[in-house]
Formats: structure tokens, C-alpha cells, sequence
């Protein structure tokens, strides 16, 4: 047997084959269990002691041999023929695209029907001070009114007693109301869409961390007739084409004098309804309340250095969230921010 030979045979047919299907059907052919070396070993049998001694050992690494190159040729053969399937002129694969968050969707749209009444957008610190979210808008320290917004106030090592220096995380969007007319003169209408936080217990309406939006008219001569123009504009445009039915009722608000609520009756939805927003009356009639409004206190102008016989003006706070529940009939708050992609996935 001239295993040199044989070998130099099998490497060079290695060589030719095409692909990794043509490598794998050699090696069966020479390494598989019916294949050529095996019956090179069975033939031994038939050849003289002394040959078989010299022979046998060379034929055991002849196959160990193969055995590797074998592996090698496999490997390479593979590797190159997926390079050889890329296709470079074939188009590229979709990628799916992000979508935005209902919530977003939702401040955009009421951004831009309040562009189009005139109104500016106004951003404010969700980091606010005591002063701002609750002196200034006339709720002074230990008036009742301040368990109206659970508050989380921040630890602070060493401060002063000022309510100036007394930090919070801002339980709604109406001290920018104050930081606005602090700098600016009236008249304006201005809008502030912002992230409000608030200690207390979740349920259907209600999260810790949720969405506002604030209103400010001030001029010579705003009246509740204005603000019921601009709420009922604002509602026929953000609900087009939803049958919606809304309710004013007196509401009571430090900041505002007189004070209303607006309440929205839930369209039908699939699911469990939440109960009323607070106050709201919940059980059969489902309505929820999706706003504070009222017209501006006399004090809180003075606090912001107006002087009240001057400037009259309104000013709302009305609840993203809930709106966007009316608006795509989502039974629960908490949906909002649940990270589910089946329910994000859908807007
Ligand atoms: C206020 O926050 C007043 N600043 C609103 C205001 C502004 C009144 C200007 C007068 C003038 P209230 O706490 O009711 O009020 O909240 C206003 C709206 O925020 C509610 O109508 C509701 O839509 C929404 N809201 C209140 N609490 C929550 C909560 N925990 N989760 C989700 N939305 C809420």
C-alpha cells in the first residue's frame, strides 16, 4: 500500500471540490464508516504479520491526518461560500421604526391646536421651590388647601427657613404661571405642557408621575367667556370627529376666583372603566375630570407684581393623561407607563 500516494490523491480531490456539500461527500467517501480507509484497514488482515506491523500505524495517522484536514477544508469552504452568497445588489432589509408614545402624540396635537389660537409654548423646573408651587399661588403654609397635591419634597442638608429655598418635585404646572408674569408684561396667552408629580396612591386615573398642561390669558379684558371659547375650541379640535360630552361645575382652587372644573363623560370602551377622576361621580354615570380652571386670584397677580385692578386673565390645568384615555378610549392610566410594546405598538 502506498499510503503517501493515496494521501497525496485525497488532498489534491480536497483541493478540487467545489463547496462544502462536495468537501463533506468526500469525507464520507474516505473517513466514513464504509469508506476507503476503513476497508484499507479490513485488507490488513490479509497481509503478512511483518507488513501488517509496518503498515498499520502508518495507516492510524493517515487517518488521523485526513481527519484534520478534513475539519480544516470544512471550515474554509464554509466561510468563503457565505461571503460568495452575499448578494450586494439586493435591498436591504426593512428596519422596523420606532413609534411615539400616545403621550407624546397627544402633547404634540394640543401644542398645535394652542399654536393655532395664538398661544406660546412656555417651559418650566420640574425641580420647583415651595414658594413657586405653593406661596406664590396663594396656598400658604398650613393652609388646608395644600393636601389638595401630596407632595414629594426633596431631602436637603442645611437650608434656611424661606419657602424660596424649600425644594420639591412640582405637584403641577401653575408655578410657571408666576415664573412667566415675574418676567414678562401682559397681554399674552401662553400654554406650559410639562411632567407634574404627585405622592399618593395609583388606580385607574390616577399615576405618582403624570402630564399637565397650563393655560394663562391675561389682558385688559378676559373674561370666563373667553376661556369657555377656547376650552369648547380646543375640545371640537382635539375630538374631531369623537362624540364627546362635557360638563362645567363650580370647583375651588386657591389660585383662582371664581374656580370650575370640566368634566368629560368616558366614551364606551371594551375593558373595566376607571371610576371618576377625584370628585368626579363615578358608578353608573363614568364621568372624569379633566380639568381645573378658573379666573387668576387678585393675590396671585400681586405675588407675580401686577397690580390686580390692572390685568384680568384666566388660567387652566387640564390632565394629558386623561385626555389621551377619552381620546383612544384606554381604560387605565397606569398603561401609559407600563413599557408593554403589545399596548405601545398600536398608536
Ligand atoms: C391642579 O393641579 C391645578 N393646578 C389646576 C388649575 C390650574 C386650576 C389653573 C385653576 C387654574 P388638579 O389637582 O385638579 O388641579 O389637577 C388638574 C388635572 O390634572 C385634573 O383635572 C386631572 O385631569 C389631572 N390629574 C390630577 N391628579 C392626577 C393624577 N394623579 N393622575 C393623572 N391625572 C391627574
Amino acid at each position: 500500500m502506498e499510503i503517501e500516494k493515496i494521501k497525496k490523491e485525497i488532498v489534491l480531490e480536497m483541493d478540487n471540490a467545489a463547496d462544502s456539500a462536495a468537501v463533506e461527500k468526500l469525507r464520507i467517501k474516505y473517513l466514513g464508516r464504509n469508506g476507503e480507509i476503513n476497508s484499507l484497514f479490513k485488507k490488513l488482515k490479509d497481509l503478512p504479520v511483518a507488513e501488517r506491523r509496518k503498515i498499520g500505524p502508518k495507516l492510524q495517522s493517515l487517518k488521523s491526518e485526513l481527519g484534520a484536514l478534513f475539519s480544516n477544508r470544512l471550515e474554509v469552504s464554509k466561510k468563503t461560500s457565505v461571503a460568495a452568497s452575499v448578494d450586494l445588489t439586493a435591498p436591504a432589509k426593512k428596519v422596523s421604526k420606532g413609534h411615539l408614545h400616545p403621550l407624546t402624540l397627544v402633547d404634540a396635537e394640543i401644542r398645535r391646536i394652542f399654536l393655532g389660537l395664538n398661544f406660546s409654548v412656555v417651559e418650566g423646573p420640574e425641580v420647583e421651590s415651595e414658594y413657586y408651587n405653593f406661596d406664590a399661588l396663594n396656598v400658604p403654609a398650613n393652609h388646608p388647601a395644600r393636601e389638595m397635591w401630596d407632595t414629594f419634597w426633596l431631602k436637603q442638608e442645611a437650608r434656611d427657613k424661606r419657602p424660596e429655598t424649600k425644594l420639591l418635585l412640582r405637584t403641577h404646572t401653575s408655578p410657571v404661571q408666576i415664573r412667566y408674569m415675574e418676567k414678562n408684561n401682559p397681554p399674552f396667552q401662553i400654554i406650559v405642557p410639562g411632567k407634574v408629580f404627585r405622592y399618593e396612591a395609583t388606580d385607574a386615573s390616577h399615576e405618582v408621575n403624570f402630564y399637565q398642561l397650563e393655560g394663562l390669558m391675561v389682558g385688559k379684558n378676559v373674561s370666563l367667556a373667553n376661556f369657555k371659547f377656547v376650552v369648547e375650541e380646543f375640545f371640537k379640535k382635539f375630538f374631531r370627529g369623537q362624540k364627546i360630552e362635557f360638563r362645567y361645575r363650580p370647583g375651588y382652587f386657591p389660585f383662582t376666583e371664581p374656580s370650575v372644573e370640566v368634566i368629560i363623560k368616558l366614551p364606551a370602551h371594551g375593558g373595566a372603566l376607571p371610576d371618576g377622576g377625584r370628585g368626579a361621580s363615578g358608578g353608573e354615570n363614568r364621568w372624569l375630570e379633566v380639568m381645573g380652571a378658573g379666573m387668576v386670584h387678585p393675590k396671585v397677580f400681586e405675588y407675580a407684581g401686577y397690580n390686580p385692578r390692572d390685568w384680568q386673565g384666566f388660567a387652566f390645568g387640564v390632565g394629558i393623561d386623561r385626555l389621551a384615555m377619552i381620546k383612544y378610549k384606554i381604560p387605565d392610566i397606569r398603561m401609559f407607563y407600563s413599557g408593554d410594546l403589545r399596548f405601545i405598538k398600536q398608536f
